[in-house]
């Protein structure tokens, strides 16, 4: 019980330096520090998910509750969820920027990976958000197998 206490504390005070996250297993679940309490303020938090080789990242959104932006396009950035198609930042792999409660049930990466930004500024936080993933098969790969049968008179 005492280690249990002393394990939730440290977390809490070091949020900041343990938000960064690399997945590797399916399925998944990926949220915004201290989910489903509130996210602290000035947290710049990278999740990466690494699918094997030859398959996708699927992302279904389960909760979305960030700080509302007067600008649909989110450009005031105060506290953001960006999604990339890629294992990095990458504007030109920018999938979308959410802020608010208004985003899509689910995203899908092209390649094997991809990478997730969530943000907050300095004032105003919400309960955050919590999303589940599962690697798929790519559907940009058609393998067509022909079967060559000998049929003997
Ligand atoms: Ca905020």
């Amino acid at each position: 019980m005492i280690n249990d206490i002393l394990f939730i504390s440290f977390f809490s005070i070091d949020d900041e330096a343990g938000c960064d996250n690399t997945f590797t297993k399916s399925p998944g679940i990926v949220n915004s520090p201290n989910y489903p309490s509130n996210y602290p303020s000035g947290v710049d938090c990278g999740t990466l998910i690494v699918a094997p080789s030859g398959q996708i990242v699927r992302l279904t959104i389960l909760d979305f509750q960030l700080e509302p932006d007067f600008n649909a396009d989110c450009s005031s950035n105060w506290d953001t969820l960006s999604i990339y198609d890629a294992d990095a930042i990458d504007e030109e792999a920018l999938i979308g920027v959410f802020c608010g409660n208004t985003i899509n049930g689910y995203f899908e990466s092209t390649g094997s990976r991809m990478y997730i930004v969530f943000k907050s500024d300095g004032t105003v936080t919400r309960r955050g958000y919590q999303a589940s993933f599962v690697f798929q098969d790519g559907k940009k790969y058609c393998v067509l197998q022909l079967t060559i049968l000998k049929i003997k008179p």
